[in-house]
């Protein structure tokens, strides 16, 4: 495989080689590509130098995958181009995800949507691919009605400049601010753009994409996502209401027993998941289950994982994995 990995110097872009690597991705040729200033830079992969190229040069180069994580506008205007000359573009940006055209993947959950024809895939929200993978299993034993999530947010789903802020405000120094408040010590109920009904984008995202991933409109969403001063990992708080009811023990072992989670869940001995140790993870953690005694069928359970890994880069690589292990590509 020749692989395109466009946006390569950024947060997500570097843990997407790590990734690549780390699961030695089966790959001829790796084309990094990033924005001009960059170009002719090197950047080290499996212990080799790789040169930056531009957009331009890496669609002449027809990479059989491209992995994007370079922003919206750059994504709308550069993944149809790779897919005319045949490249299967994997985007990491919102872009493509709510177009009816385009599938919206979380290999645990939906990977079997995929065909040789989709030639721009759409990665999700970290915050929803992480909720999903954990709800998949226990709606096709349990049927959800309805999920009341609230979110944590490690500040490196901002990006550089949020980690920068959080850092300084820290040690004192002044700097540039990625948010309208100060981050340490401190909370915003305040995740990207607010919009006219009053959520924010990213609470609409987490709404929209779960139907469409999960593939099932009448699983009603509400949500809250909040910014912390934390850097390892998202965390949500997920109340579900069943159709059917459950027995938590079975329920545990569904978890136990599906795809990309580990329940860690032993409160007599204070285990449950924490972005420290979700970091680095490609992994869903999940803990705190219990039932909630307020009303019938319903669970409350905490979700924890890396944003930058399962969130974004590892769910867009193992969705190149698949397509290379069901030769769609
Ligand atoms: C955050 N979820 O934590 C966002 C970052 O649509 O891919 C990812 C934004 C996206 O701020």
């Amino acid at each position: 495989m020749k692989v395109a990995v466009v946006g390569a110097t950024g947060l997500v872009g570097t843990v997407m080689l790590k990734v690549l690597e780390e699961r030695n991705f089966p790959m001829t040729e790796l084309i990094p590509v990033a924005s001009e200033k960059s170009v002719g830079k090197k950047i080290m992969y499996k212990g080799k130098e790789f040169p930056i190229v531009s957009m331009e040069t890496a669609i002449q180069l027809r990479p059989d995958i491209a992995l994007f994580s370079a922003g919206g506008s750059t994504s709308l205007e550069s993944a149809p181009k790779f897919a005319a000359v045949g490249t299967t573009v994997i985007d990491n940006s919102s872009a493509w995800r709510m177009d009816e055209t385009k599938k919206l993947v979380v290999p645990e959950v939906n990977a079997k949507v995929l065909t040789k024809e989709d030639k721009i895939i759409a990665n999700p929200n970290c915050s929803t691919i992480q909720m999903v993978v954990a709800l998949q299993p226990l709606h096709e034993k349990y049927k959800i009605k309805r999920v009341v999530v609230s979110t944590y947010q490690s500040v490196t789903g901002t990006g550089v400049k949020a980690v920068d802020q959080l850092m300084n405000e820290r040690k004192g120094i002044e700097g540039p601010k990625a948010y309208p408040y100060e981050i340490d010590l401190n909370v915003l109920p305040h995740i990207d753009v607010f919009q006219d009904n009053g959520y924010t984008k990213e609470e609409m995202k987490m709404i929209k994409e779960t139907n469409k991933i999960m593939g099932d409109d009448h699983i009603k969403v509400t949500a809250t996502t909040v910014r912390i001063p934390v850097m390892g990992g998202h965390s949500e708080s997920v109340n579900v209401e069943f159709e059917n009811d459950f027995d938590l023990s079975e329920l545990r072992s569904i978890l136990e027993n599906a795809p990309g989670i580990i329940v860690v869940d032993d409160v007599a001995n204070l285990k449950y998941p924490m972005p420290k140790d979700a970091h680095q993870r490609d992994e869903v953690f999940v803990g705190r289950l219990r039932r909630d005694e307020s009303q019938p069928n319903t669970l409350n359970m905490w979700i924890v994982a890396d944003n930058l890994r399962k969130g974004a880069a590892t769910n867009a690589v193992q969705i190149a994995e698949y397509l290379v292990e069901k030769a769609l590509v």
